[in-house]
């Protein structure tokens, strides 16, 4: 069965063009809860273990580059079939390829920076939630 919850960021681009209210009201009018939310600065460290599945790929040091140019917005959703339904609402990676009315077609700058960021499975979902999330921090 799938599980209820997904974790996004919405990336230093769409924090820097004003667009984190935009952003969460689309994230809740399509029914996710908020669990779990903190504006937060990576740290080039922390950049490289979130997104370390990554790092034989060519973009992976310019990804890090941009993940700690400026602040995130980190947050735990909660939903039926959270995973998945997150994916549909951010669209594709390249905003070029996102649906008309996906977060990433609306927002994005470019596949690089491109918004927000959505879990791709429930297991890593869990370990993505627990990487910036202590237990006393999720709501219940
Ligand atoms: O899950 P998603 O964010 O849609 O894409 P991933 O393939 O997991 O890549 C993570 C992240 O890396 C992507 O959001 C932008 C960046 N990236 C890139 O800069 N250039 C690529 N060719 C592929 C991904
Ligand atoms: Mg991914």
């Amino acid at each position: 069965m799938a599980g209820n919850r997904t974790f996004t960021m919405i990336k230093p681009d769409a924090v820097e063009s004003n667009n984190i209210g935009n952003i969460l009201q689309m994230i809740t009018d399509a029914g996710f809860t908020i669990k779990a939310m903190k504006l937060r600065r990576l740290s080039e460290d922390q950049a490289k273990k979130f997104y370390e599945v990554h790092a034989e790929r060519p973009f992976y040091m310019e990804l890090v580059e941009y993940m700690t140019s400026g602040p995130i917005v980190a947050a735990i959703l909660e939903k039926d079939n959270a995973v998945a339904d997150f994916r549909a609402l951010i669209g594709a990676t390249d905003p070029a390829e996102a649906a008309e009315g996906t977060i990433r077609a609306k927002y994005a700058e470019s596949k690089a920076k491109n918004a927000v960021h959505g879990s791709d499975s429930d297991e890593n979902a869990a370990i993505e939630c627990a990487f910036h999330f202590a237990d006393e921090e999720i709501v219940g």
